[in-house]
């Protein structure tokens, strides 16, 4: 019997083959977290902790849970009678806002990074139930892309958070942890560090950890990390009940243990020497992107990236992000639109376009095919067609 999902699905395949994923949040995963995804393990419910379940039937789901945490521990370098792990959150989105209903109460004060700076939607943006019910103040760059801690440090005095988010999803410099802590210890403050596009880049020693400073750390496992969609919270011990109790029964419902497995074979894979070498390919990449596309005339916002990925503000080209991602789509490269920092347009049609390296790394891409990428793009974002 056809299946139409089939044939959709060989249809997708081939669209990711034949074009050229710049998206900083998405990867190619192994075959072997694919087929942990697709096990048995998607069969079973688990609600509860390791050893402490509602159903039965659960005893290799507690051995792959404990194992999973492990390689959690392993991955970020941190022992077990400090920080505790929670591998069930579904997505990055559960993740944060079981921490934030886990360590603050409603209409509790939050500062984090507004969304057009470069934070993300679950950081507090209006438009997220995370700025319905906490009150939350932003942080952003200054006029050279990268962000103040001055700054930081100011709104923090005067708002007086009791969370501080040290985290985006575009931003192209280094995260100074240490500063972010100072300031949270300055006012007495919880720091969150979100992780989730730099994950592993941070296991992979290609941008600093959020340890010892963070007391909480939230990722998602799919973007640098090669995973799949899930999520992970790591926090100091005793912060973990509340927070634990929040993902569930506070917030989800069943664990799903396919995708805790094939959580545990990306950690296996990122904890392989092999995987420092494609971290800092990933950082090489962007590098050599971001400079041959400002020798063809692009402006970069801060600059440059020291990281994944790169924000470009296309509005001098005459376009919008739209048109820019439109264009670059019809020719195989795919991007995203995005807010530049103080923007002017709206999110549906921002005047940035935001690229990233993870993806075509994992093809083993180097420096000399982002060169000829950065040549095509110019090509496809200057032609008048
Ligand atoms: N939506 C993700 C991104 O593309 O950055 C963040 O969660």
């Amino acid at each position: 019997m056809p299946s139409k999902i089939f044939e959709i699905l060989e249809k997708e395949e081939k669209r990711q083959k034949e074009t050229i994923n710049l998206i900083p949040s998405e990867n190619f995963v192994s075959e072997d977290v694919l087929r942990a995804l697709g096990s048995v393990f998607t069969n079973k419910y688990a609600e509860g902790k390791p050893h402490h379940r509602y159903y039965a039937g659960n005893e290799f789901v507690d051995e792959l849970e404990d194992e999973v945490v492990d390689l959690v521990h392993r991955a970020f370098n941190i022992h077990k009678d400090e920080y505790s792990v929670n591998v069930q959150p579904y997505s990055g989105s559960i993740a944060n806002i079981a921490t934030y209903f886990g360590v603050l109460n409603v209409n509790d004060e939050v500062l984090s990074m507004s969304l057009e700076h470069g934070g993300h939607l679950t950081h507090g943006h209006t438009a997220s139930i995370t700025g319905k019910i906490f009150e939350f103040e932003h942080y952003g760059v200054g006029e050279d892309g990268y962000i103040n801690y001055d700054q930081v440090k100011e709104i923090a005095k005067r708002f007086q958070p009791k969370l501080i988010i040290a985290g985006t999803s575009a931003y192209p410099r280094t995260l100074d942890y240490k500063k972010f802590k100072e300031i949270a210890d300055s006012v007495n403050a919880l720091l969150m560090a979100d992780i989730a596009h730099i994950a592993g880049l941070i296991v992979g020693g290609a941008h600093p950890s959020p340890f010892p400073y963070a007391d909480i750390v939230t990722t998602t496992t799919h973007k640098t990390l090669r995973g799949p969609r899930s999520a992970i919270i790591i926090c100091k011990k005793n912060l973990a009940d509340n927070i634990d109790k929040t993902v569930f029964p506070g917030i989800q419902g069943g664990p799903h243990m396919n995708a805790v497995a094939a959580t545990g074979v990306a950690l296996e894979e990122a904890l392989r020497p092999e995987f420092k070498d494609y971290a800092q390919q990933v950082v090489k990449n962007a590098k050599a992107l971001a400079e041959e596309l400002k020798n063809l005339g692009f402006q970069l916002v801060s600059g440059g990236t020291d990281n994944h990925l790169i924000l470009v503000d296309v509005t001098p080209l005459g376009l919008t992000g739209q048109q820019a991602s439109d264009k670059l789509e019809k020719e195989g490269v795919i991007v995203n639109k995005n807010m530049i920092p103080f923007d002017t347009r709206k999110a549906w049609d921002p005047s940035g376009i935001r690229l990233g390296t993870p993806a075509v790394t994992t093809q083993g891409m180097k420096e000399k095919d982002m060169t000829a990428i950065a040549k095509r793009i110019a090509e496809i974002l200057i032609s008048k067609s």
